[in-house]
């Protein structure tokens, strides 16, 4: 198979790369290790940011999620018991988020890619990539056949490296070519889906002395919600009864009362990390996503950042077809990382500021309730985590 651009990984980058190639004309197929159903079965992100929305209709598939999704103007920061509203649309000038799943976002990619009679290949086993570092560059992966495994080899223009924190692409790269910048978290997020209203019409992020707890939400009738675990907890070591309990003593009175629960339909675990790789480009061969960077998911910034990534990557790749021109695929890297600092900072520091450090002592959770206190009571402190929050617009650093 010949393609001008093959794209590792069947995530929510891979699959919006694929659709704003296809919407460019640009020949592209997907590479995916698991099944469809698979990669639609594991719960993520649930919160994008404005330019996220756009992409998705720029990509022709923001029907339902304007149909279904829930715009957001703000969100309560819960701390000593009281709640207080970051109102975002007042703060940024008119500035909303979006309440809408990961997993739906990538069903409508899905759907559109296979609407459109695109190929993506499911279950591909022992991917690996080849001659990224000339101008042609291969994919390797094999693939059960009425004889077997069969090795099936693709050469094409660029590989799209979209296959997340723990794929190839990174890997492939030559170590004295990358730098890899990481902090792990002494803690890990326990996160559980239900079929249960939201506590709150909004998000609440709570500050405990217990520990973080996270109120968010997929619909007026599906609820998720985080707590803040030792690394050493199992997701068996949790009943469902014993997270909702573990909840309520992290909320406030008023939620307490509201909450209603019921049997959980996903609950897993999220060990929390932040990572940069710089550079993001190796040859012929990109990262985009989490394959380049991770955030902790405290910002909600972790699918918004895979969305401008692949944003600024099929602009380049357009670039390169349709002007003959490289300057955008020599700019990646650097257009990229500015604006992924950028995200990092901010969730590293509201990781920082709403979860409880041990080692910090009683002294640490009187200086984040103090640094909350300043922030709710102060435009300008409220302004900072708005502006950040809602995101920065597309054209950052141009
Ligand atoms: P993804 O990891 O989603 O997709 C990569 C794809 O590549 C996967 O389908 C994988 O199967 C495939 N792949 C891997 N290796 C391969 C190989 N060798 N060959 C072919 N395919 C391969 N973000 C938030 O904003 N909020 C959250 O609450 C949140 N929770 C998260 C919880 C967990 C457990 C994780 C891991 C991430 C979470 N994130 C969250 C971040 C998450 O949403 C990512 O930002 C988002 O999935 C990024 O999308 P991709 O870059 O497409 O990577
Ligand atoms: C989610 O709904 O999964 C979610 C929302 C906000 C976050 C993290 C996760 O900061």
């Amino acid at each position: 198979m010949r393609v001008q651009v093959a794209i590792v990984g069947g995530g929510p980058a891979g699959h919006l790369l694929g659709q704003l190639l296809f919407k460019a004309g640009i020949d592209a197929v997907i590479i995916e290790r698991q099944s469809r159903d698979y990669v639609l079965g594991r719960i993520r992100a649930g919160v994008l940011e404005q330019v996220c929305i756009d992409l998705m209709d720029e990509a022709g598939v923001g029907q339902r999620m304007h149909a279904e999704g829930l715009v957001h103007g703000g969100f309560d920061m819960l701390f000593k018991g009281e709640r207080h509203r970051i109102d975002m649309n007042h703060l940024t000038g008119g500035k909303n988020v979006m309440v809408y799943g990961q997993t739906e976002v990538t069903r409508d990619l899905m759907d559109a890619r296979q609407a459109a009679g695109l190929t993506t290949i499911y279950e591909a086993s022992n991917v690996t990539v080849h001659d990224f570092d000339t101008a042609r560059p291969r994919v390797r992966y094999e693939k059960d056949g009425p004889n077997g495994k069969e090795v099936h080899e693709i050469e094409c223009d660029f590989i799209a490296g979209c296959d997340g924190f723990h794929g190839v692409c990174r890997a492939s790269a030559p170590r004295s070519a990358i730098r890899e910048y990481e902090k792990i978290y002494p803690f890990g997020w326990l996160g559980i889906l239900s079929d249960t209203p939201p506590v709150h019409e909004e998000l609440i992020y709570a500050n405990s002395p217990r520990g973080f707890a996270l109120c968010s939400q997929r619909s007026a009738t599906r609820s998720r919600y985080y707590l803040q675990v030792p690394l050493t907890d199992k997701v068996e070591d949790w009943s469902d009864e014993a997270f909702w309990q573990e909840l309520r003593l992290r909320l406030d009175p008023e939620a307490r009362a509201k909450l209603v629960t019921g049997p959980s339909i996903e609950k897993s675990i999220a060990p929390l990390r932040s990572f940069v790789t710089e550079p993001m480009r190796f040859g012929r061969m990109f990262l985009a996503g989490d394959a380049a960077h991770i955030v902790p998911p405290t910002g909600a910034k972790g699918l918004n950042l895979a969305a401008t990534d692949v944003k600024y990557l099929s602009n380049a790749l357009i670039e390169f077809y349709q002007d003959k021109s490289e300057a955008g695929i020599d700019n990646y890297s650097e257009r990229c990382l500015r604006r992924i600092w950028r995200a990092e900072r901010f969730s590293w520091w509201f990781t920082g500021l709403m979860h409880r450090f041990p080692e910090n002592g009683e002294i640490g959770q009187k200086f984040q309730e103090a640094e909350l206190d300043y922030l709710i009571h102060s435009e300008a402190g409220a302004r900072s985590v708005a502006e950040n929050y809602v995101g920065l617009p597309l054209d950052f650093g141009e």
